[in-house]
């Protein structure tokens, strides 16, 4: 059964490749012919690994041309996701997969409810990967991708296909805790480095205001009723500024970039869940209003 692969940017083509050099059957759905043009010019993908280089040839078509989608792997960008997901709906066979690669929360529920006859999985991503170029994906940093179905246990089998691809994943069947543990760090890192000016390891500079917004989201993660989330928090996060201090945050490198954020998903979505739980958290609340400044006097979007 062929995967269809949503958004052939830097995680989509980084699973793209991968699937495809192992012998997946996988196609690549483009934004539009525009697109489909360039792609069939480049003669198609190009991932570089450690240094190498390698073209790919991966079958592509636009959203509205091709056969049933049985199995979609969404690598749209957080605040393109329903739109893009949704465009496919007259596409989806009965039963269709949909494996969700974003970030923070919120997406994959609209996602969800927009096409509730198709089954969601969702995912959780520490790899990293950037686009040197159209249709040119650099492998940047080996991870783990957290897949699963809330409360469920029971794997798909299609998870031999990611063995088969050497992907590295592990089935979880609470999701929820990996993502909204990832949104925490991500939380408590990204927009600090934006309005800081600085590497990850920059904020080992502001103690006071990195263990404040800790505490503050072990709140809400406990309120939100994932208990295990919050469990040592402020050490993860301390452990991760440590682990990554040479690193600038993926929200920094948007913001360096002129690039959209997913700030809606990530900080936007805990200070709603918060507001929606009565909870006061003044300093998420502080920040987030910070941050939106900082992002409109760049002219870029604050949702
Ligand atoms: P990206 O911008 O590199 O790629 C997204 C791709 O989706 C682009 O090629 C864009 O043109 C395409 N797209 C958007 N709308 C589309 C549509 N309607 N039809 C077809 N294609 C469409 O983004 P990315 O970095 O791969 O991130 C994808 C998601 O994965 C994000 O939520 C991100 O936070 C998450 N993530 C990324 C990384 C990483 O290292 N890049 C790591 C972990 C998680
Ligand atoms: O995921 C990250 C990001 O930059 O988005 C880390 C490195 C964990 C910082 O929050």
């Amino acid at each position: 059964m062929s995967w269809h692969v949503l958004g052939a940017g830097s995680l989509g083509g980084l699973w793209a490749a991968r699937l495809a050099r192992a012998g997946v059957p996988v196609k690549l759905i483009l934004r539009d012919q525009a697109s489909l043009t360039r792609y069939r010019a480049a003669g198609g993908l190009t991932l570089v690994e450690d240094g190498q280089a390698n073209l790919h040839p991966i079958a592509a078509e636009t959203p509205n041309h091709g056969a049933p989608i049985r199995r979609l792997l969404v690598a749209c960008k957080a605040y393109d996701a329903e739109e893009a997901t949704a465009a496919l709906a007259p596409r989806l066979a009965p039963g269709a997969e949909i494996i969700l690669l974003q970030n923070g929360l919120g997406s994959q529920e609209a996602v969800a409810a927009r096409l509730p006859r198709a089954r969601c999985v969702f995912a959780s991503s520490t790899e990293g990967a950037f686009r040197e170029g159209d249709f040119r994906v650099v492998y940047a940093g080996r991870g783990h991708t957290w897949l699963g179905v809330q409360g469920e246990r029971r794997t798909p089998e299609w998870l031999d296909d990611l063995h088969t691809a050497a992907i590295p994943h592990q089935w979880t069947h609470d999701i929820l805790a990996k993502l909204w543990r990832k949104l925490a760090l991500n939380c408590a890192i990204n927009p600090l480095t934006v309005l800081h000016d600085c590497r990850n390891g920059g904020l080992r500079d502001w103690p006071q205001e990195v263990a404040g917004l800790c505490t503050e989201l072990a709140e809400l993660l406990r309120q939100a009723g994932q208990p295990d989330a919050a469990e040592d928090l402020h050490a993860e996060v301390l452990r991760v500024i440590d682990g990554t201090a040479a690193n600038y945050s993926s929200m920094y490198q948007d913001v360096a970039q002129g690039r959209r954020t997913e700030i809606a998903y990530l900080l936007g979505h805990a200070c709603t869940q918060a507001e929606r739980l009565q909870l006061k958290l003044p300093h998420l609340d502080d920040l987030l209003q910070r941050l939106r400044e900082h992002l409109t006097a760049r002219g870029l979007p604050v949702t």
